[in-house]
């Protein structure tokens, strides 16, 4: 048997998306600034006009989980890095957009399998959240060193071409093995053929 589990070397094959809230974009370009200070540190090309990053900008934290899931379904992307900042208020409104978010970026990563990373700062004050965004640290790295090393473990995972013809010889590609990997397996109208 064996044990799996991700590196942070060998970056250069890996693709990510990150997906911003422009909401409290004090503190979300400070969350963009953090993540990209990691990717880089890792070998990363974060250049929006390069081969690994892409950068989609949302108006508000509420409309960052439909976004990764389509980002998600495209198949490009290793990883999703969902970047938010929900402060509360004097009203209810943080209570509704901070369950929706949490909620959406989770059934976003399961309903695709792909690594859709929980990088959104839930704070009482603005204070509170710039503290976590650069003036003690920068969650943001903390979000894109969550997703160099999903992206590098599920790329492990992945079942290998020789692993999913065997397995549809056997006549039981599982659903387990069709969750695993958008990426390697036939288009539909291929698996139909
Ligand atoms: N969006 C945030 O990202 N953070 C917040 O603190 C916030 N508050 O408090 O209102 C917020 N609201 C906007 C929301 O995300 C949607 O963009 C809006 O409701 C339109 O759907």
């Amino acid at each position: 048997m064996a044990i799996f589990e991700g590196t942070f070397a060998q970056t250069e094959p890996l693709r990510f998306a990150l997906v911003i809230g422009r909401f409290n974009d004090l503190v979300t370009n400070k969350l963009v600034e953090g993540c990209q200070d990691c990717l880089k540190r890792h070998g990363i090309d974060t250049n929006p006009h390069g081969s690994q990053v892409d950068y989609v900008w949302v108006p508000g934290s509420f409309e960052v989980p439909l976004v990764a899931r389509q980002l998600a379904m495209s198949g490009k992307y290793d990883a999703i890095i969902c970047l938010g900042a929900v402060i509360k208020g004097q009203t209810p409104h943080f209570d509704y957009v901070s369950a929706e978010v949490s909620k959406g970026i989770a059934a976003a990563a399961f309903q695709t399998g792909v690594p859709v990373i929980f990088g959104v700062l839930t704070a009482d004050t603005m204070q509170q959240a710039l503290e976590r965004a650069g003036i003690k640290s920068n969650h943001g790295w903390d979000y894109a060193m969550n997703a160099l090393e999903m992206a590098s473990l599920m790329r492990q995972l992945r079942p290998s071409v020789q692993q999913q013809q065997y397995s549809s010889n056997q006549g039981a590609l599982t659903g387990s093995l069709k969750s695993a990997s958008l990426n390697n397996l036939p288009a539909e109208s291929e698996e139909k053929a």
